[in-house]
C-alpha cells in the first residue's frame, strides 16, 4: 500500500489520467474525482473523469467540464472512493482489472488496484485526497471546494460516528485554502425541495418499528417512487431518516429498484455491526453504515429477512 506521499510521487511520474467514480455517485466520490482532476491539471498533467451517467443535479456543478471525451487517450487509471468491483458503473466495467491506482477509505475495499492507498480510519475519501493535494502543493480553492463537499457530505456535515479530529482538521485546512463553505452547507444540509419534504412526511408516518423500537424500517417501494415521481435526487441520503427517531439504534432503509431487487441501507449505533448485518446478504461497508441488495424477495419477505438479521447481529 502506498503512503499519501508515495501517491503524490506516483501522480508526478504518470500522465494522461482517467479518473473513475462509483455507481450512484455521492459527494465523496465526485468531490474527490473533481479535486484529483484539478490538482493533476495544476501540476501540468492531462486528466479527465470517466463519464458517470448517474450524477445527480446537486453534485453535477462540481464535475462540470471535467468529463473525458469518447476518444480521450488515457494511459493511467485512478479510482476514488470505489470499494468493490460491483460498484463500477456499467461504462467502467472494462476497467475492473485496469485500475493503476485505487484511493479509498472503505474497510471492504476489494484490492483490485495495481497499487492502492486505502485508509479505513478516514471518514471520507476526501481526507486522503486532501493530504495528496497538500503533498503536491495544490491546495487551491478549486481543489479545496470539491474536497470540502466530499468530506462534509460523507459525514452528514460532520456528525456521523466515523468523524475524527482529523476530519475536522482537514475541513479547517480546506477553509483556510480560501473557500466559502456557507453556500455549500446551505445547499447540501439546510435546503430541501417541497417534494422531498412531502416524501419525508410520508415515510415518517409509515415507518415500522421492531425489537422494542430499537430497529426502524423505512420502505420506498416502486409504487411510491412512481406515484410521487421521485428522482434519485429526491431520494438522496434517505438512509439518514430512520436514524432520527429516538430510541432506535438500527435504521434500515429499503428501496425497491426497477428490477424488483431491494437496495438496503443500514445505519447503526455501537450495539449493532452494520457490516455483519449486510454481509448476510453479500453486502458490506462500515461498522455504522453498510449496504446490500436483496434479490428475489417480496417487500414483506425482504423486510422480515433484514429485520431478523439486525436482531440476530444485535443480540450476538
Ligand atoms: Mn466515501
Amino acid at each position: 500500500m502506498l503512503t499519501t506521499k508515495e501517491v503524490a510521487d506516483f501522480l508526478r511520474v504518470h500522465d494522461d489520467y482517467l479518473i473513475l467514480t462509483h455507481k450512484r455517485p455521492d459527494g465523496d466520490t465526485l468531490g474527490c474525482a473533481a479535486a484529483l482532476c484539478r490538482m493533476l491539471r495544476g501540476i501540468g498533467k492531462a486528466a479527465f473523469l470517466l463519464k458517470n451517467e448517474e450524477v445527480t443535479d446537486n453534485y453535477a456543478p462540481y464535475v462540470d467540464g471535467l468529463w473525458a471525451a469518447e476518444d480521450y487517450a488515457h494511459s493511467t487509471v485512478v479510482s476514488v472512493d470505489l470499494a468493490a468491483l460491483s460498484l463500477f458503473p456499467k461504462n467502467a466495467e472494462m476497467f475492473r482489472d485496469k485500475v493503476d491506482l485505487a484511493i479509498d477509505h472503505h474497510p471492504s475495499y476489494e484490492n483490485f488496484g495495481k497499487v492502492c492507498c486505502v485508509h479505513p480510519e478516514c471518514a471520507a475519501c476526501g481526507e486522503i485526497l486532501y493530504e495528496v493535494a497538500a503533498e503536491l502543493g495544490q491546495l487551491t480553492p478549486e481543489v479545496a471546494l470539491p474536497l470540502y463537499v466530499a468530506v462534509a457530505t460523507d459525514t452528514g456535515c460532520f456528525v456521523y460516528s466515523n468523524v475524527t479530529a482529523n476530519t475536522h482538521r482537514v475541513a479547517a485546512a480546506l477553509i483556510e485554502a480560501g473557500i466559502d463553505v456557507r453556500p455549500v452547507n446551505k445547499k447540501h444540509f439546510r435546503t430541501k425541495t417541497k417534494k422531498r419534504l412531502a416524501l419525508e412526511g410520508r415515510l415518517l408516518s409509515e415507518m415500522e418499528f421492531f425489537d422494542n423500537g430499537r430497529v426502524v424500517v423505512v420502505q420506498v417501494p416502486q409504487t411510491m417512487i412512481r406515484e410521487m415521481q421521485l428522482t434519485e435526487n429526491d431520494m438522496d441520503d434517505l438512509a439518514a431518516l430512520g436514524g432520527l427517531v429516538e430510541g432506535q439504534d438500527c435504521s434500515v432503509t429499503m428501496k425497491e429498484m426497477e428490477n424488483g431487487d431491494w437496495k438496503i441501507s443500514v445505519r447503526t449505533g455501537p450495539r449493532v455491526n452494520a457490516t455483519s448485518v449486510c454481509e448476510t446478504f453479500g453486502g458490506g461497508g462500515h461498522k455504522a453504515a453498510s449496504g446490500c441488495v436483496i434479490k428475489g424477495m417480496t417487500q414483506e419477505q425482504a423486510k422480515n429477512a433484514i429485520v431478523k438479521a439486525c436482531i440476530e447481529v444485535g443480540n450476538a
